[in-house]
């Protein structure tokens, strides 16, 4: 077994949706394994294409062409960079998407948050300004694992909970990786409350127009209406949820690997600074001997990342989170 496998184990054993129990028995299967050995393979063998250069120096062209070099330089970079790209979501993907519902005092937060954890968790009162402090709580969305966050109403209030409460929603908007805009069906285009605090973060914000029961509005208007009491437009605002946390997960699908840690994702991104550096010194002049050092270089932070354990490793590492036999 090797590292990457036995954090899968772990991971596979906190698991707390669909997706994620997925994501571990595909790691532990070797998907993710099995790619670095390939791309490692393609690194080794881009050192062999410049071996040559290495041992004919002098001569001035090899019976490689500089193009077969470059081709698969480029080939294994792309594949690199293109593993690297999964590492927001897949990170994601461990320690659950932050999901922030915010939005005007009274237009319907805590309902949709309620909504969406299928529990009465948070009170609901008509009186606007009714949640002060900020409840998180975790949920499975079509599968994928959120942390969900309901948050005291923007607006610009004197009142000096209620201000604190609302400086509280907004580190929270600022730590989002999406949020969920509340506006009440109601007052047509809203009231203008919360968008300067919405403007300013930086996270994807998905928008819902509240209480559709109350309004009824076309079916597909935007922003897309729901209900938290009848339940109108909830399927369709779980589907876009989970889209814009993990749409590249989802494009992606079951069988192409997934890099799920800060660990592996500073690796790959040693291994793709080593191939940038290798290809400015080719290009640069610099002798063949001395640009390969980078490719092996590059070769030894996949080592690192695949890692190689002994079942000891395995079983501190298994347990360790575990505290199993204390
Ligand atoms: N008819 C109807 N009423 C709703 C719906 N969602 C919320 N309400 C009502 O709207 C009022 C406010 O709901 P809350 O969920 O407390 O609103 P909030 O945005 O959390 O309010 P604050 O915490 O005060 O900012 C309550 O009286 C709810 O019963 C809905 O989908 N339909
Ligand atoms: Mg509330």
């Amino acid at each position: 077994m090797d590292l990457l496998q036995a954090e899968a184990t772990a991971d596979l054993i906190d698991a707390g949706s669909p997706a994620q129990r997925r994501r571990a028995l595909q790691q532990l299967e070797r998907g993710l394994s099995d790619r670095l050995a390939a791309l490692r393979a393609a690194i080794l063998e881009l050192e062999a294409l410049i071996a040559y250069d290495i041992d004919f120096p002098e001569e001035d062209e090899g019976p490689v062409s500089p193009e077969r070099v470059r081709g698969a330089w480029s080939a294994v970079r792309g594949r690199v960079a293109d593993l690297l790209r999964t590492a927001p979501e897949g990170e994601r993907l461990r320690e659950g998407a932050l999901l922030v519902i915010a939005g005007p005092p009274n237009a319907g937060k805590s309902s949709l948050f309620n909504a969406l954890l299928g529990t009465e968790r948070a009170i609901v009162t008509e009186i606007p300004g009714t949640t002060r402090d900020a409840i998180e709580a975790q949920a499975v969305i079509e599968g994928f694992p959120f942390r969900l966050v309901d948050t005291a109403g923007l607006r610009d209030s004197d009142e000096r909970v209620e201000r604190l409460g609302i400086e509280v929603s907004k580190k929270y908007l600022g730590a989002a990786d999406l949020v969920l805009f509340c506006e009440e069906g109601e007052k047509g285009r809203g009231t203008g409350d919360g968008e300067s605090f919405i403007a300013a973060c930086t996270a994807p914000v998905v928008r819902v127009r509240t209480k559709a029961d109350l309004l009824p509005v076309p079916r597909h208007s935007s922003p897309c209406p729901v209900s938290a009491v009848t339940g109108e437009g909830l399927p369709e605002l779980r589907r876009q949820l989970a889209e814009v946390a993990f749409g590249r997960l989802l494009a992606l699908g079951d069988v192409e690997p997934v890099v799920t840690r800060a660990r592996h994702r500073s690796a790959l991104e040693r291994a793709l600074a080593e191939l940038d550096a290798f290809w400015a010194a080719r290009t640069g002049g610099v002798d063949a001997a001395a640009t390969a050092t980078h490719l092996r270089a590059a070769v030894l932070a996949l080592d690192d990342l695949i890692g190689t354990v002994t079942p000891e490793d395995v079983l501190d590492r298994v347990f360790a989170a575990f505290c199993v036999g204390k």
